[in-house]
């Protein structure tokens, strides 16, 4: 019997949300329904505890506000007015306008706008790049969450895995830089907790103190996007006072004399200056580091955020390479440990059905202008996790392209989102729990399967089931169209060259749940660097090659203050705005489930007592922040967890009626310096009273 057909029991599941602990759960069923969430205790890492978001996850899943069956828009653009309407019609609609648009102005007028709402290889990497490959639309960097910084991280070490959890479990220092674990990666917690019961020390490096920092025995706050004049201090701290690892970086690095060399000028006095860390504080941290063998780096999203966050982790990166720690267990970094699972995305995704293989490509972080301004035009959208109104910068523009009458959008979501409004047609998703798929994860080194515990709610699809139902009709005839999830899965992991994936198989997931990757294979990993040297490259030709300084490099944000440019009284935005996500959401995702909501007391600004009292706003006052871009109106908290002249907004909150509550409306959608990265803490705002 299907785990469908079993009305009643526990059964196991996969955490499906774009988070790195990709947690084990177990589903609790009474007549056919989900009733609670809980950890499955068995798996290696997660051992059964999850967060609160997914034990509230069925109040997701059986949303009183759930989609249920396609609709078809019949008010204006942006009103939410719909009408149902049967799978056929609207996949034959579908159908007959993107083959007029493709006879009228080429497939590359067709846009997919997808990430990963739901990290399931099959689907966000599967059937429908499959679809969208045969069809030859235009193509999408998916440049909005890691890019800049994990492209950083690989200038510097080739290879974008790091330090994996049982590793770092080892260290007896833990510098997390520019992420908030507590929220955003929990099961590290435990593991840095069991280590300080033995005396190891966690340092948290943030522009504002977070849950994570609350936690810490050492919390540094400095200038946003500063943080590579810090790790440039560090080094020149390291190699001033002989805390580097002469013999190693002579085996594995390249470039380490230019960079003694260049790191003269990064002292304690002009770091200090930068960054707003006092001198001796950049001393004794780094002092701290050398001075720790096991010295673990935990490199977040947070900090590559920014103008120059490829730089600044590819600078990060390199301290390990200093010391020697890549080779110490419990030392080294993380910023992803994604490419140890890497799957064969050619047999997925298949590049090979494009007829057009230099396809025009556009940026996700640039969606309001692609859509405003791209010549020749985008004339259709297609959405699918993901919720481009809110969580992609300058919602103002985006929102103004995707109001244009001429465009036809198709969203495929669970909820009515704030993108879908705007749909022509929107298509009702199943959620992961009703679906086959398979996961990896971003941070540990076990994957899984998801097989399907309850039927589809309503008459919502897979986007298997939705691509498989478009490329039909298309009239696409390729083998690929017809392949089951099975077969998919199976392609997905015979994939000879990742070493990595050996003994990883359909059966042995469907035989253990959480079968590892072969992590035997790392003992290899400083021969394996595929960088053009094969070593750790200090010096990269390549950054050069791209225009960008070859030695790790202090590059100020094109839009925001250090501490040697601090604005002046006339300055129009004085303040730097930082919209980090929150607890209780998942980037948009649970805005809209009350109870969660509830607990984050709607959206909010940090702001300093100094930069307050000089506006005349007293915490809990309702504030208007603004720039160039738009507006948005917040309650006022007035803390000191941040310096002077930063504000904070945590979290990716829905339009509300009437109201203005997306960060995003003041957020910049300039490209990071590498991997078209996303900038959104890179931008200036000004703060008053609200009078609206
Ligand atoms: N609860 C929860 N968990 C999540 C998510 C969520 O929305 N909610 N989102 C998921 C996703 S998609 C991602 S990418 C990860 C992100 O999770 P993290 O890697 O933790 O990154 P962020 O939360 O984006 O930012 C972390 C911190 O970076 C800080 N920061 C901003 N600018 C700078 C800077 O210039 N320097 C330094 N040092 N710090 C800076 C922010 O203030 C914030 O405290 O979390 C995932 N997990
Ligand atoms: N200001 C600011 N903006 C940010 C960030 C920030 O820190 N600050 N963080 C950025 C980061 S790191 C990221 S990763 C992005 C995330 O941005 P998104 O990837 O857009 O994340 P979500 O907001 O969770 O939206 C995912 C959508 O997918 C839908 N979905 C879930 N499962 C499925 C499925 O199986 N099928 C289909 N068709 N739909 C599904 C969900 O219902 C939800 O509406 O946001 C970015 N935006
Ligand atoms: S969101 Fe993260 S912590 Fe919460 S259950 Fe999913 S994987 Fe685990
Ligand atoms: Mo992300």
């Amino acid at each position: 019997m299907s785990l469908i057909e079993q009305k009643n029991g526990i059964f196991p599941a996969v955490c499906p949300l774009d988070c790195p602990d990709t947690c084990g759960l177990l589903l609790h069923k009474e007549d056919g329904r989900i009733v609670k969430v809980t950890g499955n205790p068995e798996h290696p890492i997660t051992q059964g505890a999850i967060c609160n978001k997914v034990r509230n996850m069925t109040e997701r899943i059986y949303h009183p506000e759930r989609v249920l069956y396609p609709l078809k828009r019949v008010g204006a653009k942006g009103e939410g007015k719909f009408k149902r309407i049967s799978w056929e019609e609207a996949v034959s609609e579908i159908a007959a306008r993107y083959k007029q648009l493709i006879a009228d102005h080429g497939s590359e007028s067709i846009l997919p706008y997808s990430f990963y709402g739901n990290m399931g290889i099959l689907s966000v990497d599967g059937m429908d790049r499959r679809f969208f490959n045969r069809l030859g639309a235009a193509q999408l960097q998916q440049g909005i969450c890691n890019a800049a910084g994990n492209t950083g991280f690989k200038f510097t070490m080739g290879f974008g895995g790091g330090t994996v959890p049982e590793d770092a479990a080892e260290a007896d220092l833990f510098i997390v830089w520019g992420g908030n674990i507590v929220s955003t990666n929990m099961h590290m917690v435990p593991i840095i907790e069991k280590a300080r019961k033995r005396g190891a020390k966690l340092v948290v490096i943030d522009v504002h103190k977070n849950r994570t920092g609350d936690c810490a025995d050492w919390f540094l706050p400095l200038y946003p996007g500063t943080d590579a004049a810090l790790a440039l201090g560090m080094m020149h701290v390291l190699f001033d006072r002989g805390l580097v690892n002469e013999e190693f970086m002579m085996k594995y690095t390249l470039g380490h004399e230019q960079l003694r060399e260049h790191v003269k000028e990064y002292t304690p006095k002009l770091v200090s200056s930068i960054t707003g860390v006092p001198e001796e504080d950049i001393v004794k941290l780094a002092l701290m580091y050398g001075q720790t063998p096991r010295a673990y780096i935990h490199i977040g999203n947070g900090l590559q955020h920014h103008d120059n966050g490829g730089m600044t982790v590819r600078t990060i990166t390199c301290l390990p390479a200093l010391t020697g720690g890549w080779l110490v267990k419990g030392s080294g970094a993380f910023k992803t440990n994604g490419p140890y699972g890497k799957v064969n995305s050619a047999a997925l995704e298949r590049p090979d059905l494009r007829p057009n293989p230099d396809a025009r490509t556009v940026s996700m972080n640039q969606l309001g202008d692609v859509l405003l301004r791209l010549d020749p035009p985008i004339h259709a959208l297609f959405v699918y996790c993901s919720n481009p109104a809110v969580v992609a910068p300058e919602t103002g523009k985006v929102e103004q392209g995707l109001m244009r009458e001429d465009l036809f959008t198709v969203v495929h979501d669970l909820f009515m989102t704030d993108t879908a409004k705007y749909a022509d047609i929107v298509l009702p998703a199943t959620s992961s729990f009703e679906n086959t798929d398979l996961y990896t994860s971003y941070w540990h080194t076990y994957v899984q399967l998801q097989e399907p515990v309850i039927p589809a709610v309503g008459e919502s699809k897979s986007n298997v089931e939705t691509f498989r139902l478009l490329a039909e009709a298309m009239g696409f005839e390729e083998e690929a169209f017809r392949e089951t999830e099975e077969d998919m899965i199976r392609a997905a992991l015979d994939f000879g060259s990742n070493p990595y994936l050996k003994g990883v198989t359909y059966e042995a997931l469907q035989d253990k749940r959480f079968v590892q990757l072969n992590m035997e294979e790392r003992e290899h990993y400083l021969e394996r660097l595929s960088t053009p040297s094969g070593r750790i490259e200090l010096y990269s030709g390549r950054l050069a090659e791209a225009g960008l300084p070859p030695l790790p490099t202090y590059v100020p944000l094109h839009e925001g203050y250090d501490g040697l440019n601090r604005p002046g009284d006339t300055a129009a935005y004085p303040l730097m705005f930082i919209s980090p996500p929150n607890h209780s959401f998942l980037n948009s995702s649970f805005g809209n489930v009350q109870k969660l909501a509830a607990l984050e007391k709607g959206p909010s600004l940090q702001i300093h007592p100094v930069d307050a009292q000089s506006r005349g706003i007293e915490d809990g006052d309702k504030v208007t922040v603004w720039n160039d871009r738009g507006s948005y109106i917040v309650r006022a908290v007035v803390t000191d967890r941040m310096l002077p002249g930063t504000v904070v907004s945590q979290g990716l909150w829905w339009e509300a009626e009437g109201g203005r509550q997306r960060a995003n409306a003041l957020t910049p959608d300039r490209l990071a310096d590498m991997g078209g990265g996303a900038t959104f803490f890179s931008t200036v705002v000004e703060v008053r009273r609200s009078q609206d």
